[in-house]
């Protein structure tokens, strides 16, 4: 599998801002003692640390005893002041005093008005920003790497009033690197697959900088990792996002790209860049047409439902890019993208949805198209078109299908019509028949449908329609969203 879930970001707030002066003393023990540091420099450190983080050796009788006292001393106080500094400046908050946090430390902090804490997060304080590509990645032509850059800063120069300048030679506020493994920053890179990059939080320095793995296989297509999605997400973060709960968001930890979905900032990725930036000036105009994509709220009252299928012993919903499972050992209904499980195959926005379990197989239907999955895996020669289900060319999609297990048959629905497949035989039982006949009480069009738990529901806008199987009589109608367990502890407040 190519995604991979990370826990998220935490940024730390700094304890206190850096200032210039630097008052210097005698320490009377060596810090950690840390390779390639020289005395001066761990006492330099020792100092600042005291100075702005208001660290405080313990008793100063112990720490001249035995090393491992000052290795007690260290972790207990001044690695969490180390944590706390590179937090704020947006080093990898190893805790430890690698050359890179003392390069930083002696950085000249006067150009400070470029950046600003904003609430509980950093931001850029000048809205022109520089950037500069340090390394270029050997196997990739660097006019494609420019061009994918630039298409990335768009998306968020599109929204909010920030620019973004390239730079050849001069230094730039962020600056890019393709990078393998160790590249002395206290993160190395993993090689193939893992970590695909990473960037630094506005700052000085190393502060907004942008790594990529070098060893990925990186694409502009659609096979390996697309460049462009990765430099959208760390881009965010070189402007000061954290990552994102929501999988919709370009901000979530986890690489999602579909080559079939076009990427756009979700509405989640502008209200969070739009909140340490502003609004750009043609925001109205260049959205009012297409506005960002919403994540779907599963305790939204108006939520209705594209396709829900039954898969083993799960129930999932489908909406858009997204779907919930409904596990019966899990309280929870989760949101993930269809992607997620089914990378680059399953189509978003789908019409109808169910799983054979006798031949193992899941039909999703798209417009006149359908696909056919064993597992995680397309199967050859898909997608295919519906007509090999016997429909007539009138019709030219279907709202929802209703599979049998015992039966080993399928109802299709198309507008007002319901058609019986006979999964055996492969073909149609006879012609089709009106919706209100077979179901009474039932409107047409409808949305989706499944047996499960021994019912049929179906779902039309924001209502499901729950029928007894046998006596074809509806038992009752509840909010589409009842099976989710909207609780308003577990609702998407966040989105
Ligand atoms: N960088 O921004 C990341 O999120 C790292 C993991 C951090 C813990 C360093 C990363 O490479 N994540 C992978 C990724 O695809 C899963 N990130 C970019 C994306 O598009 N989500
Ligand atoms: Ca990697
Ligand atoms: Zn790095
Ligand atoms: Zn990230």
């Amino acid at each position: 599998m190519r995604m991979l879930w990370l826990s998220l970001l935490t940024l730390m707030v700094p304890v206190k801002t850096p200032v210039t002066a630097l008052p210097l003393r005698t320490p009377d023990l060596p810090i950690r003692p840390h390779a390639g540091l020289s005395e001066a420099d761990q006492e330099f450190a020792e100092a600042y640390l005291r100075h702005f983080y208001g660290y405080k050796p313990k008793s100063e009788r112990r720490r001249r005893n035995a090393d491992t006292d000052v290795d007690a001393e260290w972790r207990t106080g001044l690695c969490d002041k180390v944590q706390k500094m590179q937090r704020f400046f947006g080093l990898p908050p190893s805790g430890e005093l690698t050359k890179e946090t003392l390069a930083v430390m002696k950085r000249p902090r006067c150009g400070l008005s470029d950046v600003e804490r904003f609430g509980k997060t950093i931001r850029w304080k000048k809205s022109t920003l520089s950037y500069r590509i340090a390394r270029d990645n050997p196997s990739i032509p660097a006019s494609k790497v420019h061009k994918v850059f630039r298409a990335a800063w768009k998306l968020w120069s599109n929204v909010t009033p920030m620019k973004f300048r390239k730079r050849s030679r001069k230094e730039a506020d962020i600056v890019i690197s393709f990078y393998n493994s160790d590249h002395k920053d206290g993160s190395p890179f993993d090689g193939k697959g893992g970590i695909l990059a990473h960037a630094f939080l506005p700052g000085y320095g190393i502060g907004g900088d942008v790594h990529f793995d070098a060893d990925e296989d990186w694409s502009f297509n659609s096979t390996g990792f697309s460049l462009f999605a990765v430099t959208v997400h760390e881009f965010g973060h070189a402007l000061g996002l954290p990552h994102s709960r929501d999988p919709g968001a370009v901000m979530y930890p986890a690489y999602n790209f579909a080559p079939s979905y076009e990427l756009q900032l979700s509405f989640r990725d502008v209200k969070d860049i739009q909140h340490l930036y502003g609004v750009s000036p043609n925001f109205a105009s260049l959205f009012s047409k297409k506005p960002p994509p919403r994540t779907p709220d599963k305790c939204d009252p108006h939520l209705s439902f594209d396709a829900v299928t039954e898969l083993q012993q799960e129930v999932l919903f489908f909406k858009d890019r997204f779907m919930w499972r409904k596990h019966p050992q899990f309280d929870e209904t989760a949101i993930t993208l269809i992607s997620s499980l089914w990378p680059d195959t399953v189509p978003p926005y789908l019409d109808a949805v169910y799983e054979n379990v006798e031949k193992n197989v899941i039909m999703f239907f798209k417009g006149h198209q359908y696909w056919m999955l064993r597992q995680l895996s397309l199967e050859e020669g898909f997608p295919r078109n519906i007509s090999d289900f016997g429909f007539p060319s009138r019709i030219k999609s279907v709202d929802a299908a209703l599979h049998f297990r015992n039966e080993h048959c399928t109802v299709f629905f198309t507008g007002h019509e319901c058609w019986r497949y006979n999964e055996q035989q492969k073909m149609m039982e006879g012609s089709p028949t009106l919706i209100e006949q077979e179901w009474p009480g039932l409107p047409s069009p409808i949305d989706a449908a499944v047996f499960y738990d021994g019912f049929v529901h179906f779902f039309r806008g924001n209502i499901h329609y729950k029928f007894d199987s046998n006596s074809k009589h509806m038992v009752s109608t509840s909010p589409a969203n009842d099976l989710l367990e909207c609780t308003e502890m577990n609702g998407n407040e966040i989105l």
